[in-house]
C-alpha cells in the first residue's frame, strides 16, 4: 500500500477560526451601518446566528432584506441597498478591530509560529472581503503578518462563496500543493464543505456560533487549538504540529480518496 503523502500546508479559516470575529465585530458593524443608513434595524445575538448561515456579508444582507417588509422595492434597489450597507459595515468593522475588540482564539499564534519555525506553508481561505482581513490581521500578527502565509484567498478572489470549493481550490493553486497534502481548519458547516468539496481534510475548532451544530465529514472537531487533540497518535496536551501531522496521515490512510 502506498504511504500518505506528507503534510506540506495548513489552509485556514479566518471569521471564527482565527478569531472570534463574528458576534462583537461583524454583527456590531453590520447593526452600526444599519443606524448609519437610517434604518431601524438589529441583529441581535440570536438573530444574527440565524443570519449567519448564509456566508458573505454582502449575500446576508441580501437575503434578510427580502425577507423585510418595509424594505425597498425591486431588484435593483435591494442590491444597492444591500452593496451600501455592506460598504459602510466593512468601515465600521475596521473601526472595530481598531481598538483591540478582536483577539486571536486560543492556540492560533502559537500554531502559526510552530508553522513558521518549521517552514510549514499557510494559506488563508475565506469568504470575507480583503479589508477585513487587512483590518484584522496587523492587529492579530503585527505588522509583518503577510509574511506568515504563503497563499491568501478572500472574498474578492473567490467570489463564489463557500460551500463551494473555489476558496480553497485557489489556496492549493496559491500553494503549489495537491489536496492531499493538505489540512484545513475550519469553525463552520459551510466551512467544512468547502473543504471537503476541494478534497482537503478538515479539522474543527468549534466557534461560538457553531457550537452545537454537527460536522459530519470532519476529521476531528475540537473546542480550540489549546484543547488536547483526541486522536491516536497525537503528542502533547494542546494541538500543535506533531498532532496535525499524525491526524493528516491516520485520516489519509482511513480513506485515501
Ligand atoms: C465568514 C463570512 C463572512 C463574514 C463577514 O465565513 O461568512 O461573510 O461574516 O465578512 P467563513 P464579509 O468564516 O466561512 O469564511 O462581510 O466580508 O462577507
Ligand atoms: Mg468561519
Amino acid at each position: 500500500m502506498t504511504p500518505p503523502p506528507d503534510l506540506r500546508a495548513l489552509i485556514v479559516d479566518v471569521d471564527g477560526t482565527l478569531a472570534e470575529t463574528e458576534r462583537d465585530g461583524h454583527r456590531v458593524a453590520f447593526n452600526r451601518a444599519f443606524a448609519s443608513l437610517g434604518l431601524d434595524w438589529e441583529w441581535d445575538v440570536l438573530a444574527y446566528g440565524h443570519w449567519l448561515r448564509v456566508p458573505g456579508g454582502r449575500e446576508r444582507l441580501r437575503a434578510y432584506i427580502d425577507a423585510r417588509a418595509d424594505a425597498p422595492a425591486g431588484h435593483a434597489a435591494r442590491d444597492e441597498l444591500a452593496r451600501a450597507l455592506h460598504q459602510c459595515k466593512n468601515v465600521e468593522y475596521a473601526a472595530l478591530v481598531e481598538t483591540g475588540a478582536i483577539a486571536a482564539r486560543p492556540g492560533v499564534l502559537r500554531l502559526l509560529d510552530e508553522c513558521a519555525e518549521e517552514g510549514l506553508q499557510v494559506a488563508v481561505a475565506t469568504t470575507t472581503g480583503r479589508s477585513n482581513i487587512d483590518a484584522l490581521f496587523p492587529r492579530l500578527f503585527g505588522a509583518n503578518w503577510e509574511a506568515r502565509f504563503a497563499a491568501l484567498v478572500c472574498a474578492e478572489d473567490a467570489p463564489r462563496k463557500k460551500p463551494d470549493p473555489l476558496a480553497y481550490q485557489l489556496a492549493l493553486a496559491g500553494l503549489g500543493v495537491d489536496s492531499a497534502q493538505a489540512l484545513a481548519i475550519e469553525d463552520s458547516p459551510a466551512g467544512l464543505a468547502a473543504a471537503r468539496a476541494a478534497d482537503v481534510r478538515c479539522l474543527v475548532t468549534r466557534s461560538m456560533y457553531f457550537a452545537e451544530a454537527g460536522f459530519p465529514g470532519a476529521v476531528a472537531v475540537i473546542d480550540d487549538l489549546d484543547a488536547p487533540p483526541s486522536w491516536p497518535g497525537a503528542d502533547g496536551v494542546r494541538v500543535g504540529l506533531g498532532a496535525l501531522r499524525a491526524l493528516h496521515r491516520s485520516a489519509r490512510q482511513a480513506c485515501p480518496a
